[in-house]
């Protein structure tokens, strides 16, 4: 009997409409898709996330200042992250839009769990709010009149809701304190903690001065405060209210959702509070990453300083950007994007290393093995050794993978490829051409079984190229998981004519 594949849902955060993606809001959603590739390649049920979050004050400005209705509005660039979608071409299973009646239907249902437990009041809410961040703000976080982030912020007196997030202090701490992989990086659950020892008042969780947002159910001079509205599309996604939903009973406790650090407050202590107060079961981790900067600042669409995903991919390639991101930055620390590290690890990594590797060994066995891969002969203690660091990665790039270390998936394969390009030099294939063509055939059947390990995971980074190599190995496409590992490349076969996989496009600055 085959095992049932175990669930794994993983989330990115809904991102806000108010600007066209960027390559910040790309990389959440390239980290979230490597790991629903990987754990799919490697037999898990997996649901992926990612979608837009639409409602809030400044989604109504913006359309207000373009003169169209917000619905127009938000129709109009969630669009634009659908086209992200395909220019990476992410493999998520859902696209949840907070406009969508369901949503709207399963946030209200959350709200009224609340109610009727007796957590949410009405008050009146005095204090400051920053509408680029929608977030209240304490008087002792006003930096210079300015909200902490550095954004614009005004007074407010409003009749507000108000969740009692102040009962959950120590609930949360204990849960810090029992689950201490439930916030990574480490760094990121300290300053959780810090933040809700320090005390928590409780949270305003509705908005009357403006309109364009979920309905408080019962008090339609209400909407919903937009994070109370956002943060429960990862469970409206699953079926909720209904509790009994299949994808709910299967996915909701094995959520990890992948976010950047700036917004761990609202999912590490929020979140949690919401959901233990609506007595609902909490995801499984978090896992907050770091900022990527352009000279040290952070690349954020409310200053400006953007890259255009769509115009670096059009000039290095998708792979490329996506191996770049991953590779470069350790998850869950800054990064700067800047176009001379991104034009070096192109030409090492993937050029030099991984395509020049893959060109070399194939047109070779194109050429003079018959176009196939041939039979092999008896492994010397040299194959054996690069065998046995190909078939053991898979393994650890598992670790990796469960800790949301991408950067050390990618260490992982590429050091295979790196000890594969020294075997090549070492073994000399075309010299053995002349003195012995029976020990060439081995060589090439090693290299090429290391490839085909390599192409397998290596399909979850740089998914084009990828597939492009098992092709050129005459990999058939049900045989391309990393359970298909454990029997043994298919030698023997006519393979096609090699072309390229990476070029080297640029040339390398001075
Ligand atoms: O916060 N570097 O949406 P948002 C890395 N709607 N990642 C970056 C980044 C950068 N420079 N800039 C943005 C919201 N991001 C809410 C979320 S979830 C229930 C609601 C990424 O459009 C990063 O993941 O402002 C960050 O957390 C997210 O975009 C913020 O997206």
């Amino acid at each position: 009997m085959t095992p049932k594949k175990k669930p794994y849902y993983i989330t990115t955060p809904i991102y806000y409409v108010n600007a066209k993606p960027h390559i910040g809001t790309a990389y959440t959603t390239i980290a979230a898709d490597t790991l629903a590739r990987f754990m799919r390649l490697d037999g898990r049920d997996v649901k992926f996330l990612t979608g837009t979050d639409e409602h809030g004050q400044k989604v109504e400005q913006s359309a207000l200042a373009k003169g169209i209705t917000p619905q127009e509005y938000v129709d109009d660039i969630s669009q634009e992250f659908h086209k992200l979608s395909d220019l990476f071409g992410f493999t998520n299973d859902a696209f949840i839009r907070t406009t969508q009646e369901h949503h709207k239907k399963s946030a209200q249902a959350l709200w009224m769990k609340l109610v009727e437990k007796g957590q949410i009041y009405k008050s009146t809410y005095k204090g400051w709010y920053s509408v680029r961040d929608e977030a209240f703000y304490n008087e002792d976080e006003i930096v210079d009149g300015k909200a902490p982030t550095g954004t614009e912020v005004t007074w407010v007196e409003e009749p507000s809701y108000f969740f009692r997030l102040s009962e959950w202090q120590d609930k949360l701490l204990d849960l810090y304190e029992n689950n201490p992989d439930f916030i990574a990086p480490k760094s990121r659950l300290n300053e959780v903690k810090s933040f809700v020892k320090g005390g928590l008042k409780d949270l305003c969780v509705s908005r009357s001065s403006f309109k364009w947002g979920i309905p408080v159910p019962n008090d339609p001079d209400h909407v919903m405060y937009v994070w109370v509205d956002a943060l429960p599309n990862y469970i409206s996604n699953l079926g909720f209210p209904d509790e009994n939903a299949t994808d709910f009973k299967r996915f909701w406790p094995e959520a990890i959702h992948i976010l950047g650090k700036d917004i761990i407050r609202f999912h590490g202590v929020y979140w949690p509070a919401l959901l233990m107060a609506a007595g609902l079961p909490l995801p499984k981790r978090l896992f907050a990453h770091g900022w990527w900067t352009l000279e040290g600042e952070k690349i954020s669409k409310s200053t400006g300083n953007t890259i255009d995903p769509f115009e670096v991919v059009e000039t290095y390639g998708a792979d490329q950007i996506r191996y770049f991101l991953l590779r470069e930055a350790t998850f869950g620390r800054d990064a700067d994007f800047s176009t001379s590290a991104l034009v070096s690890r192109i030409n090492s990594d993937l050029a030099n290393d991984i395509g020049n590797l893959v060109q070399r060994v194939l047109s070779f066995a194109f050429k003079h093995a018959q176009g196939q891969i041939p039979l092999p002969n008896a492994f010397t203690e040299n194959d054996k050794a690069l065998l046995k660091l190909a078939a053991d990665m898979p393994e650890k790039v598992r670790e990796h993978a469960n800790e949301q270390a991408l950067h050390k998936m990618c260490e992982e394969i590429w050091a295979v490829v790196g000890e594969a390009n020294r075997y090549v030099d070492k073994e000399e294939p075309w010299a053995l051409r002349k003195t012995g063509i029976e020990r060439m055939n081995t060589v090439l059947y090693v290299l090429a079984e290391t490839i085909r390990h390599v192409a397998i995971v290596a399909q979850a980074i740089i998914p084009n190229a990828a597939g492009k190599i098992l092709d050129q190995l005459a990999v058939s496409k049900d045989r391309r998981d990393i359970h298909a590992l454990e029997t043994p490349l298919i030698s023997g076969v006519d393979i096609p004519k090699p072309e390229g996989v990476f070029p080297r496009i640029i040339a390398e600055e001075k």
